[in-house]
């Protein structure tokens, strides 16, 4: 069936966590729903106020507007508009323009009684977003410890955070999300082009089966991990990367402190090498 003709089939009444019928419906192709209403409403908001801070600010040039979280002297307090003020409640907007959109995606999923794979993994991102605004700076104590909302500014922010801890390339949360993100690439890269050299031949000839594909990489490796195989393998990679990502910087100032190079002087100084003759502690 093409898009346009089986769509009607799956507009169905239900399924629906909060407002019953009353958003029910669609505008479109798009389904509404309550959380489309709150989605709509706290990214508008949040936008407005994106554009009245930068009206407030000394310049309209695209790479130098930024929205500044409060000082540090503020604490968890809350701030004057245009001393952080703004930034808390962007902050609040995104949040619950983000979380509203997984929760339409929850009730899509219901509606059409598929898994809730899609919120799940869309969960993964708003939890690294949450942990760099929200979690980390709660747990250093200020406001003031979240990331400009700006292109330039967010970008020194990651310099100077960076810096502060020596360099985040050693450290090992870091590391294992660094890996991450390069092996999911290194997935994609695979199926991608797996898929299309099936799927997509020359004219005249016929699409291959995953028979294929599989026998593609038993040849080339010995092993197929599968068609739906390597949709789990990719999730699994994906959601560790962001995953991992928030763990690097939540652990950065609240359980390690100092440059993240020192931390491995655990390995350094295991008791079955202290003393060992031309070595770091000997
Ligand atoms: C595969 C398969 C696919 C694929 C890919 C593989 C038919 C269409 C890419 C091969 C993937 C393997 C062997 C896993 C590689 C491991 C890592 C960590 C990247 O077998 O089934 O389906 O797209």
């Amino acid at each position: 069936m093409a898009q346009l003709t089986f769509e009607r089939k799956y507009r169905v009444r239900g399924g629906t966590l909060v407002g019953g019928d009353l958003f029910d419906f669609w505008v479109g192709p798009f389904y509404v729903g309550f959380f489309g209403v709150t989605t709509l409403f706290f990214a508008a908001l949040g936008t407005a106020l994106i554009f009245y801070g930068a009206s407030q600010g000394d310049t309209w040039n695209p790479w130098l507007i930024s929205i500044e979280p409060p000082p540090l002297e503020y604490g968890l307090g809350a701030a004057p508009l245009l001393e952080g003020g703004l930034w808390q409640i962007i902050t609040m907007c995104a949040t619950l323009a983000f979380t509203s959109w997984a929760l339409r995606e929850v009730e899509i999923c219901r509606k059409l009684g598929i898994g809730y794979h899609v919120p799940i993994a869309f969960a993964f991102a708003i939890l690294a977003y949450v942990t760099l605004v929200i979690i980390r700076p709660v747990l250093l104590g200020a406001w003031g410890h979240g990331f400009p909302y700006g292109i330039f500014s967010h970008l020194d922010w990651v310099n100077n955070v960076g810096y502060t801890y020596g360099n985040f390339h050693y450290n090992p949360a870091h590391m294992i999300a660094v890996t991450f993100f390069f092996t999911t690439c290194l997935a994609l890269a695979l199926h991608g082009s797996l898929v299309l050299s099936a799927l997509n031949p020359e004219k005249g000839e016929e699409v291959k089966t995953p028979d294929h594909e599989d026998t593609y990489f038993r040849d080339l490796i010995g092993y197929s991990i599968g068609p739906l195989g390597i949709h789990r393998l990719g999730l699994l990679l994906a959601l560790n990367a962001g995953f991992w990502s928030a763990v690097c910087i939540v652990i950065s100032g609240t359980v390690w402190f100092g440059i993240w190079a020192d931390w491995w002087y655990w390995w350094v100084d295991l008791p079955w090498w202290a003393g060992i003759e031309g070595g770091i502690n000997g």
